[in-house]
């Protein structure tokens, strides 16, 4: 073996050694009698599958306040910085800001990123420079890229050839923003566009979908529809979905029937929306994150995204998966214990299963050798205390070391 990691405690409490071999791993049993060129004595702590960073932005990441500060707070004036924003990008601009997003993330235990890509840009520079990106960091982190029209794909006359062009270069995934068309007719007939080119292209679908507090938008019920019509089902992603948290109660239970049937995976970021939501209300203020307890309550896959560090919608941000599960915790009041442990779910094997990636991912023998330690005895202390991820490996190799913090009383 090149690798044993000793005494390692799974996510659902067993207490295990896992052997790494040839990038794979080779086996995982209570107690490893086999010699490695290596061992890591794990001593009980955490052992997990890599944390998947489903939805986040690295084109417009490290820009906050270029080339000016986000003042309302709102979603629309994000697009309106970032729409001024993107006409100075230029490829290396943009490998520069993704590639130091990567390293960020995977320091903390990040090894698997769906990336949204702008291609309501005239040149594409945004799309092409994550394509590049993602070849150029495939040996150590796994990166989907999503074409996502964010000036909506019928905004401006050219962004349908644009989308088809950026399906051509090779994006992974077909993205759409319904709610921010000019009308509702824009919006749907966009949702139908977007399956017809995940179809024709056989990509992966994921819609920025109702990320607004308006009760009548309701574009998840057209993508739900629209994924049971034509058989896409879990290929099929519904990001944001926040307008679901100001849906009436007869509409959400009729919905959620639908979604049911429709198996199409669901991606709440609720660092941003508790921000960029409730903007209009004055009191009672809408916390304006999606239905995350009644969706992961009903069955389906709901996973969690950053979707922003240091940006026009959202200045903040840490690369750290844990804030993001410790803030559904607290926004969705997911706080009983099976209910944070699903939250951890959120950040690992739920965001596998939205990137479809299951058969590349888990702790698994003969499953490619990544996984994270950390320092916490479970998914519970993880969340709680932001536990540093103290090794991370990739593909069987050792690739960032972290100290936890050492406190000294005098
Ligand atoms: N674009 C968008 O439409 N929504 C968001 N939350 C971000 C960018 C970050
Ligand atoms: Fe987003």
């Amino acid at each position: 073996m090149d690798f044993i990691l000793r005494e390692c405690r799974l996510p659902g409490g067993e207490l295990v050694d896992i052997g790494l071999e040839q990038g794979v791993i080779e086996a995982i049993e209570p107690c490893l009698e086999t010699k490695a060129a290596q061992t890591i004595d794990v001593g009980g702590q955490l052992v997990s599958p890599p944390f998947v960073e489903s939805h986040i932005h690295l084109d417009s990441a490290l820009t906050a306040g270029q080339p000016r500060w986000n003042q309302s707070g709102t979603l629309f004036e994000g697009i309106e910085i970032w729409r001024d924003r993107k006409q100075s990008l230029t490829l290396e601009d943009v490998k520069e800001r993704a590639i130091a997003t990567l390293k960020l993330q995977a320091q903390q235990g990040v090894l698997f990123v769906r990336t949204h890509a702008d291609v309501s840009e005239t040149n594409l520079v945004a799309l092409k420079a994550l394509l590049q990106v993602r070849e150029a960091v495939k040996d150590w982190i796994t990166v989907q890229v999503v074409a996502f029209p964010q000036d909506g794909l019928y905004g401006s006359p050219g962004n349908l050839e644009l989308m088809a062009e950026a399906l051509k270069l090779g994006a992974d995934a077909v993205g759409g923003i319904p709610h921010y068309e000019m009308t509702r007719e824009d919006g749907v007939q966009s949702v139908h566009r977007i399956f017809e080119l995940a179809q024709q292209y056989d990509r992966l679908i994921d819609i920025h979908c109702d990320e607004i507090d308006d009760d009548q938008s309701r574009f998840l019920e057209v993508v739900a529809a629209c994924a049971v019509r034509s058989g896409l089902g879990p290929r099929v992603t519904a990001s944001h979905t926040t307008a679901f948290a100001s849906y009436n109660n007869a509409y959400a239970f009729k919905l959620m029937g639908l979604l049911s049937r429709s198996n199409i995976n669901f991606i709440a970021n609720p660092l941003i929306n508790i921000t960029l939501q409730g903007r209009t209300d004055t009191y009672p203020k809408r916390r304006g994150v999606t239905r995350v307890k009644e969706l992961w309550q009903q069955g389906l896959n709901v996973s969690l995204g950053h979707d922003c560090i240091r940006d026009p919608w959202y200045s903040l941000g840490t690369g750290n998966m844990l804030d993001v599960a410790a803030m559904a915790v607290h926004v969705c009041q997911m706080t009983g214990q099976s209910e944070i442990a699903a939250c951890y779910d959120m950040i690992t094997t739920n965001g596998a299963k939205t990137l479809a990636i299951q058969d590349r991912y888990g702790l698994e023998v003969g499953k490619p050798a990544s996984l994270i330690v950390l320092d916490a005895d479970s998914p519970y202390e993880a969340i709680r205390r932001r536990a540093a991820v103290t090794h991370v490996f990739s593909h069987g190799k050792l690739l960032v070391e972290t100290k936890p913090a050492e406190v000294k009383w005098a």
